[in-house]
């Protein structure tokens, strides 16, 4: 991987395709969602942004925003609609590859997340990542990825936040309590399609792999080094029956094992079966540490809790995003990247992030959302402080370009750069869209 710094911006497919009845798609869980009334106010993802249809504008979009990158994921079952018996969709194959033409023409580097989520719905009936099967049927998936499109893209990230697909986004029951057993049965299974997806991604050349991680940043009270020590503690907690733990899936994948205290926090009865050559399938050290992040805790030391260390209240003057739940924390982001740094050792780059606002288009067309401008401001002032502190930090991510299907939000969160209007389908640049425009140009790297 050059070690060039690289602005982009980020999306998925079922949250801005739409198109999910066309040209021989099959149905993903998002699909199903949407149909079971599961999205906010019976929303769905049929249409979207119609990115499916209108992808040349969005290309163009992107071209005028100046990113050198955009990342965007491919629908698992456009390309093998029941995602699992092998048969290929040809009209899927021909999306991605006129899109991925059509970014490389305009100087866009095509960053492809392989799976972001819209797990086949018929896989999900069959168990799943309960069934052992999955980690097949994701290498085959893989392998037609790398077949298809590896001649022309360079940089994949297998899974979008490991820790949200087990969490309940990406195919597992949020109304389910899953045993222990089950969970970790779960996150093993994902961790091997990890394994077997970069070992197809492997047969590419020159290709760049990272692992998509997600999570809170911790950030310490004081500079003091308990609670820097206490903040490192628990941005790479595990955590008993807890799937968003950074080091669950950064720790096999990266070093080959299972955090330290998984043997002590859980029970025989509760391990998954852990097949004699697993760890070395899942031990695909990547290229970079992708790292998605949006808000953070704070922490202070405390010897007298089990963990050495508690969470904090933020002051009154937080300001809170996402429906006040998110607090505005760039610092965390900051010291995220110091503790992966040091934990991993390899280089870094911010895949997502961003924040909802609400907003309207005014009478003159335009959307100005200066809270999203300010975060960002703060957030890659963050990102380049610890690029010139010296950490080998690579790219950063704007989350999204286009307002989309915000998950069981539906289109209530708006993240764009872009203001997407859903019943015209008509897109409208918002302020951000011109002040991360000037970020890139007024950058040197
Ligand atoms: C990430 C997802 C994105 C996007 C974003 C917004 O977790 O990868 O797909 O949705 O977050 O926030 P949320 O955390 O609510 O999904």
């Amino acid at each position: 991987m050059n070690n060039e710094f690289i602005w982009g911006c980020a999306s998925a497919a079922a949250q801005i395709e739409g198109g999910a009845y066309d040209d021989g798609k099959g149905l993903s869980i998002w699909d199903a969602h949407g149909k079971f009334h599961r999205i906010f106010k019976d929303q769905n993802g049929d249409v979207a942004c119609d990115s499916y249809h209108r992808y040349k504008e969005d290309v163009a979009l992107l071209k005028e925003l100046g990113v050198k990158a955009y990342r965007f994921s491919i629908s698992w079952p456009r390309i093998i609609p029941n995602g699992y018996d092998k048969k290929i969709n040809p009209k899927g194959i021909e999306y991605y590859n006129n899109l991925i033409n059509e970014l490389l023409v305009a100087g866009i580097t095509p960053y492809i997340s392989v799976f972001h989520w819209d797990l086949p719905y018929e896989i999900y009936l069959r168990g799943g990542w309960l069934n052992p099967e999955i980690s097949e049927w994701f290498a085959f998936y893989s392998k037609v990825i790398a077949e298809n499109f590896g001649d022309r893209v360079k940089h994949f990230i297998p899974v979008n936040e490991p820790e949200c697909v087990i969490g309940g986004l990406g195919g597992t029951d949020p109304d389910n309590h899953y045993s222990n057993k089950e969970l970790l049965t779960m996150v093993h299974n994902l961790l091997l399609c990890y394994g077997k997806c970069v070992l197809e991604l492997r047969k590419i050349k020159d290709v760049n792999i990272g692992i998509g991680l997600c999570g809170n940043g911790s950030v310490p009270k004081t500079d003091s080094k308990e609670d820097l020590e206490a903040a490192y503690k628990s941005f790479f907690n595990t955590g008993k029956g807890n799937p968003w733990s950074v080091s669950l899936f950064g720790d096999p994948i990266i070093l080959g094992k299972y955090p330290d205290d998984y043997y002590k926090l859980y029970s025989k009865d509760e391990l998954p079966d852990i097949g004699e050559h697993d760890m070395e399938i899942i031990h695909q050290v990547p290229d970079f540490v992708g790292f998605n992040n949006y808000t953070s805790t704070l922490v202070e030391a405390d010897k007298s809790s089990p963990l050495g260390y508690k969470e904090l209240n933020w002051g009154p003057d937080m300001m809170y995003t996402r429906g006040g739940t998110w607090p505005v924390v760039p610092e965390g982001l900051y010291y995220l990247i110091k503790f992966l740094n040091k934990k991993y050792n390899l280089p870094i780059v911010i895949t997502e992030n961003g924040t909802p606002c609400y907003e309207l288009v005014t009478e003159d067309k335009r959307v100005h959302d200066g809270f999203r401008v300010e975060f960002l401001n703060r957030y890659i002032k963050a990102v380049l402080k610890a690029k010139e502190e010296g950490v080998d930090i690579r790219g950063y991510f704007v989350w999204s370009i286009l307002d989309n299907l915000e998950w069981y939000s539906g289109y209530n969160e708006r993240f764009g750069l872009v203001h997407v209007n859903f019943e015209t389908l008509e897109r409208t640049k918002k302020d951000s869209f011109y002040f991360y425009q000037n970020v890139i140009k007024s950058t040197k790297f």
